[in-house]
C-alpha cells in the first residue's frame, strides 16, 4: 500500500499548505549553509509525509536553535543531514534494511536528536527515545522488552549508553557512537523516493496499570495523522518559534513539540533542561534594550507544573526583566501558550491570564497511546475553565457510563436526577497506537470492540463529563467561579469547525493505581513492586497524594518488618535511587501498623489516601 495520498487526504482541505507545491519528486538543489559535515552528493529518504514536508519548506528557514549558544539549523541542512545519517545507520547495521528493528538512542535535546530520529524513520525502522535520566536499570528493561537491535548514543551520553548495555541485558544491542552534527554543507540533491508504509515508527515507553512500563507502538501512519490533527487545529506556521523544555521520550515533548512543527516549517528552539530564570529570559530577552535576540518565541506548550514554576519565580527577576517578560507571554507575541499532560489549576490559568495581560492557557487532553485527543479551541471563547475542549480533527470520541457501561448518547449527558453522568474516555481513529509491545494481552484488555463493525474503541481509562455550553460569546465560562474568557485583538477569534459543540471536562482516572506528578505518569504498582523488593518493607501501598505544584505526589504508605528502626522517607529515597527513575520515588511516606484491606483483599487507596495523609494536601500550593 502506498502511504502519501491516503493519509493526507484526511486534511486536504486544512492543511494543504503541507503538500509540496511543485514536483513529485523533490530534486532541488539546496543553498550552501554554514557546516562542517559534507553530505553525499546524491541521496535518498523515502517519501513519507514528514520528509515532504521537510522538502517543501524555505530551505535557509530555521528549523532548530539552541538556545543557550544561538547555534541555528537550517531546514535545507536538516533534510541533507538525515539522509546522510540513514546511510550512516544502515552501514553500521550491516544490512540492507533494519525495517522494523527497534533502534533506541540516548541524544540531548538538540538538532542532532531530530536528526536522528527523523534518520530512524528514514530506514522504516521504530525509533526508541530514551531518558538519559533514567536509571541503569530502567534503561536494560526498556532494551530488554522492545528486543532493541541498536543504542545510538550522542557524545554526552555514550558513556551512559556503554553503563547501561555492559550488563544485565539479555541480548545487548549494537552501541553506536554518533557524531556531532553541525549542519550539512549541502552540495547535492535529496530525492524522495516513493515507498510503501513500511513498519517504521516511534516507540514510547509509558507507565500504566501493569507493573512494568509498556512499549506503545505509534506507527509511521499514526504518526502522520496525530502531528497533522495539531497542525490544523492549532495552526502552526513557518512563522511560529517554539520554545522546547519538555523531556523528549514522552508523546508532548515529541509528536507536539517536534514533529507537528517540523510537518509546518516552524523553528524549534532547545532549553533544556527546564529552567524557570532562562525561560522568563528567553521571553523577555527581544522586549530588552538591548535584546540578545530579536525573534520572540511564539509558541509554549508544556505541563502545569513548569507554569507553576514560572509564576512562582517571576517575582524573583529584575524589574526590566519583569517587564520585558510579561511583553514576551502578552497575546500579541507568544500565540499560543498551552498546557496539557495533567489538569490545569484554575488559579494557575487565572494568574498566568492576568500575568500575560489576557493570554489565557488553551487546555488540551492527550496519552501516549493516542497522542491528543481532545483540545480547546483558537478563539478565546473556547477556552473554558476545567475543560479540554473538543474532539480534535480525525479523532472519534465516546464516553461510556462508569455505572451502567452504557454509551453517553449526545443529548443524554444528564441523569434522571439531573446529575452529570460521568463517563470513560474511549477514542478511534486514525492517530490511536497499534499495539503494547510484545503484550498482545494488554493491547486487548484495553480496547473494546465497536458494535458498528467501524473498528474497536481504545479504553483510556479516564473519566469526563461532557456538557453542551455557548460557546458563541466571548463572556462563556465553565462555572460560575471561573475567570471569564477575554478576547484578544489576534487573530484568534477563528470560527475552528472542529471545535464546536458540546464540551469536555476531565474528572479523574477510574484507576486510583495511576499518578500523575509534574506531567510525570507513575504506576503504583511499578513503585510497590521495587518497594517490596526492599529487606526493611513488609507491606506498602503507593498512592496519589494532591498536591498544587506537582498535581500529585507519589505517596507511600508503609509497614515495615519487624526489628526495623527509624526509617524515613529520605532512607526510602536513597534506597530507591538506581532502582525507579527519580519522579517515580515516593517524596512523601508514612509508616503504619496496618494497611487496611476489604474482604477481597484489596486497598481503598481513595480512602487510604485521605486518612493517612490528610495534613499532606497542603503546604506547597502553588
Ligand atoms: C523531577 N522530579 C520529579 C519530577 N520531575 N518528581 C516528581 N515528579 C516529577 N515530574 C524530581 C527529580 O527526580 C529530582 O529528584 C528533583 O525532582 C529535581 O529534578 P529536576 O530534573 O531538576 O526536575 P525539575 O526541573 O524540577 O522537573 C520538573 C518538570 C519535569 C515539571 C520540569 O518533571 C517535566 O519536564 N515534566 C514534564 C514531563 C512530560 O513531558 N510529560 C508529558 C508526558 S506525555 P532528586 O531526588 O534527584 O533531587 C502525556 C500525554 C499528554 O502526559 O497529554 O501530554
Ligand atoms: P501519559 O501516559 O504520560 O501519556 O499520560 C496520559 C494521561 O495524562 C492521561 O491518561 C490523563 O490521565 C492525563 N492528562 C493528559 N492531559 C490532561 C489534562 N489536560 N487534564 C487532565 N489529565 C490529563
Amino acid at each position: 500500500m502506498f502511504l502519501s495520498r491516503k493519509v493526507y487526504s484526511l486534511f486536504s482541505q486544512k492543511a494543504s499548505f503541507l503538500l509540496p507545491k511543485s514536483k513529485s519528486i523533490y530534486t532541488r538543489p539546496i543553498a550552501s549553509s554554514l557546516s562542517h559535515t559534507a553530505s553525499r552528493m546524491h541521496s535518498t529518504l523515502p517519501r513519507l509525509p514528514v520528509f515532504e514536508a521537510i522538502a517543501s519548506h524555505d530551505r535557509s528557514s530555521p528549523v532548530v536553535i539552541h538556545s543557550q549558544s544561538g547555534r541555528r539549523f537550517t531546514y535545507g541542512s536538516l533534510l541533507h543531514d538525515v539522509a546522510d545519517a540513514k546511510e550512516k545507520l544502515l552501514a553500521e547495521a550491516g544490512r540492507n534494511t533494519i525495517e522494523g528493528e527497534r533502534i533506541a538512542f540516548l541524544v540531548e535535546n538538540s538538532y542532532d536528536y531530530v536528526v536522528t530520529l527523523l534518520s530512524i524513520l528514514g530506514t522504516h525502522a521504530i525509533a526508541l527515545p530514551l531518558s538519559a535520566a533514567f536509571p541503569a536499570a530502567e534503561l536494560q528493561y526498556i532494551l530488554d522488552q522492545s528486543q532493541a537491535s541498536m543504542l545510538l548514543s550522542s557524545a554526552k551520553f555514550g558513556e551512559k549508553a556503554q553503563q547501561v548495555i555492559e550488563k544485565g541485558l539479555a541480548v545487548a544491542p549494537k552501541h553506536v557512537k554518533l557524531e556531532k552534527r553541525f549542519g550539512a554543507e549541502v552540495k547535492g540533491d535529496v530525492t524522495l523516493e516513493e515507498c510503501e508504509e513500511g513498519k517504521g515508527g516511534m516507540m514510547l515507553y509509558t507507565s500504566g496499570t501493569t507493573n512494568r512500563p509498556k512499549g506503545v507502538l505509534l506507527p509511521q501512519r499514526v504518526m502522520t495523522a496525530q502531528s497533522q490533527s495539531l497542525v490544523t487545529a492549532w495552526k502552526y506556521t513557518p512563522a511560529d518559534h517554539l520554545l522546547h523544555v519538555l523531556p523528549l521520550h514522552h508523546i508532548h515533548g515529541t509528536m507536539n513539540a517536534i514533529l507537528a512543527p517540523l510537518l509546518a516549517g516552524s523553528t524549534i528552539e532547545f532549553l533544556f533542561p527546564f529552567n524557570a530564570t532562562q525561560v522568563w529570559s528567553r521571553f523577555a530577552s527581544p522586549f530588552l534594550p538591548s535584546p540578545k535576540t530579536t525573534e520572540n518565541i511564539t509558541f509554549f506548550t508544556v505541563v502545569p507544573t513548569v507554569y507553576n514554576r514560572l509564576l512562582a519565580t517571576f517575582s524573583d527577576l529584575p524589574p526590566e526583566t519583569q517587564t520585558a517578560a510579561k511583553t514576551g507571554i502578552s497575546p500579541e507575541n507568544l500565540r499560543l501558550a498551552i498546557s496539557g499532560s495533567a489538569a490545569l489549576p484554575t488559579p494557575t490559568r487565572k494568574a498566568w491570564t492576568d500575568l500575560s495581560s489576557g493570554n489565557v492557557l488553551l487546555e488540551r487532553y492527550g496519552m501516549t497511546e493516542v497522542g491528543m485527543a481532545l483540545s480547546c479551541g483558537l478563539s478565546h471563547t473556547t477556552r473554558l475553565d476545567g475543560s479540554v475542549g473538543f474532539p480534535l480533527p480525525s479523532v472519534q470520541v465516546r464516553l461510556v457510563d462508569t455505572d451502567t457501561n452504557e454509551i453517553i448518547q449526545l443529548g443524554e449527558e444528564l441523569d434522571a436526577a439531573g446529575k452529570e453522568r460521568d463517563g470513560e474516555i474511549q477514542l478511534r481513529g486514525p492517530t490511536i497506537f497499534s499495539q503494547y509491545w510484545r503484550n498482545e494481552k494488554a493491547t486487548k484488555d484495553e480496547h473494546v470492540a465497536g458494535d458498528d463493525g467501524l473498528g474497536p474503541w481504545f479504553k483510556t481509562g479516564d473519566v469526563a463529563v461532557r456538557r453542551i455550553i455557548d460557546t458563541s460569546s466571548s463572556s462563556s465560562s465553565s462555572s460560575p467561579s471561573s475567570s471569564s474568557s477575554s478576547s484578544t485583538n489576534q487573530d484568534q477569534d477563528q470560527y475552528q469547525e472542529w471545535a464546536q459543540g458540546p464540551m469536555y471536562f476531565i474528572r479523574g482516572r477510574k484507576s486510583a493505581d495511576i499518578i500523575k506528578s509534574g506531567g510525570e505518569k507513575v504506576s503504583a504498582l511499578e513503585v510497590e513492586r521495587e518497594m517490596l523488593a526492599l529487606p526493611q518493607i513488609a507491606e506498602t501501598a503507593v498512592v496519589a497524594v494532591p498536591s498544587g505544584n506537582w498535581g500529585q505526589k507519589v505517596g507511600a504508605v508503609v509497614m515495615l518488618k519487624e526489628g526495623v528502626g527509624r526509617w524515613t522517607a529520605l532512607d526510602l529515597r536513597r534506597a530507591l535511587k538506581g532502582r525507579l527513575a527519580g519522579y517515580k520515588i515516593p517524596q512523601v511516606m508514612k509508616v503504619v501498623d496496618h494497611i487496611p484491606r476489604n474482604a477481597m483483599g484489596k486497598i481503598n487507596k481513595k480512602q487510604l489516601v485521605k486518612e493517612v495523609f490528610a495534613d499532606q494536601t497542603s503546604g506547597d500550593e502553588a
